[in-house]
């Protein structure tokens, strides 16, 4: 098969990047390790910023996240026995975020995909890539018996954390900075009205636990948990009663338990792998960097990497200009680091970490007390949580 560009990865950067390619006229092929149910199983990002929603207009795959998305003005975090908001909608001059679950927004781009006739396939193993220094890249797979082979101008890694695009650039040309947690995050996932409209962050002595929502009827919790803890070694009954422990009495009043849909734990970890480019391949999403989800940057920084490559293949296939596929990995880092550097911070600032020092923990104090007791302090945090400009 020849394709113009070949995009590894069937998650929500590579399917939003082969959509926007398509209704340009460049011809994708998306290779995804495992089925479509699969990819859509995984519940994982809630939180969209408009920029995002924007490219996802753009995509003409908004009308769903339209209707069903949630605005959300403003968020809470609860400390010390209190409340405090943050009027994300005051501090940015009159902007906000999108509460639309990652599922539902992938299951978008699936369909979107379907309608014009992409190309998606499905089960592909043993995914690799050659030539990268080429101007004739190709990409080799199998499925079931067969294996095959792609003929392609470009190759985008969009295979996540764990894929091989990223594993493709030579060691001595990547670096990579990481910074391991030693806590995860248990996601419980119930069929009960939200505890509260907006998100509340709390930060307790317990640990750190968080309410979320993916629509009125449907609520997401998350609590710290040790790393090494499993999401079967939690009941429900534990963990509401863990969760109840960590919030404000008043809001653990109203919270209504039920059965989990889904329980999973998820790591915490900062990661950034430099140059986002080799070659003729260019890694975007969670396969060039992560970040814990205190922050709710993670989808939202994969898509400014969507969004900087689509208009630098734009620029190429259209202008004949190759200035923004060659900036594309300064250009995406400088956000990302930006991206880092929030859910770095509210990471620690929340968390009751098992190695903390009573000084450490002072400090968290002092991050709030300040926060909320500087109009400058809200201002900075409300521009980096509803996406700073691509
Ligand atoms: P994905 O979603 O990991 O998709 C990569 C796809 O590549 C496939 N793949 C391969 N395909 C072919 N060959 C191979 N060798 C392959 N290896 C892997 C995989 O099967 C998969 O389908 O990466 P992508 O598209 O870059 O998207 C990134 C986001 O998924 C991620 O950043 C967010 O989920 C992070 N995140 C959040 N982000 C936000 O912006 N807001 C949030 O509120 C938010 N909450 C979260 C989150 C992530 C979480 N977890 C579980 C890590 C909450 C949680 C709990
Ligand atoms: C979620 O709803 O899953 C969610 C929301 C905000 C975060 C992380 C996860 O910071």
């Amino acid at each position: 098969m020849k394709v113009q560009v070949c995009i590894v990865g069937g998650g929500p950067s590579g399917l939003l990047l082969s959509q926007l390619l398509h209704l340009r006229g460049i011809e994708t092929v998306v290779l995804e390790k495992h089925g479509r149910e699969h990819v859509l199983s995984r519940i994982r990002a809630g939180v969209i910023e408009h920029g995002f929603a924007k490219l996802m207009r753009e995509a003409q795959c908004g009308d769903r996240m339209d209707r069903e998305g949630e605005i959300h003005e403003g968020v809470q975090i609860a400390h010390d026995g209190v409340i405090d908001r943050v009027d994300l909608k005051g501090l940015t001059g009159g902007s906000s975020v999108i509460v639309y679950g990652q599922t539902e927004l992938t299951r978008d781009l699936y369909e979107a995909r379907d309608r014009l006739g992409g190309k998606v396939i499905h089960g592909a193993a043993d995914v690799a890539l050659h030539d990268l220094e080429s101007a004739r890249p190709h990409v080799t797979y199998r499925v079931g018996d067969k294996t095959a082979r792609i003929d392609c101008e470009y190759v985008i890694g969009a295979d996540g954390f764990h894929g091989v695009s990223r594993k493709s650039i030579p060691a001595g040309i990547l670096r990579e900075y990481e910074r391991v947690y030693p806590v995860g995050w248990l996601g419980v996932l119930s069929r009960t009205a939200p505890v509260s409209d907006e998100l509340i962050y709390a930060k307790h002595e317990r640990g750190f636990a968080l309410c979320s929502l993916r629509s009125r009827v449907l609520s997401r919790y998350y609590i710290q948990v040790p790393i090494s803890d499993t999401a079967e070694s939690w009941s429900d009954e534990a963990f509401w009663s863990e969760l109840t422990h960590r919030l404000p009495a008043d809001v653990a009043a109203g919270l209504v338990t039920g059965p989990s849909i889904e329980k999973s734990v998820a790591p915490l970890r900062s990661f950034v792998a430099e140059p986002m480019r080799h070659g003729r391949l260019f890694l975007a999403g969670d396969a060039a960097h992560i970040v814990p989800p205190t922050g709710a940057r993670g989808l939202n920084s994969a898509a400014s990497d969507i969004y900087y490559l689509y208009h630098a293949m734009l620029d190429h296939y259209e202008n004949h200009d190759d200035r923004g596929l060659d900036d594309y990995s300064k250009k995406a880092l400088a956000r990302v680091w930006k991206a880092q550097r929030f859910s770095w911070w509210m990471t620690m600032m929340l968390h009751r970490f098992p190695d903390s020092i009573e000084y450490d923990r002072k400090l968290q104090d002092s991050e709030l007390a300040y926060l909320f007791s500087s109009e400058a302090a809200l201002r900075s945090f409300a521009e980096n949580y509803v996406g700073l400009p691509f």
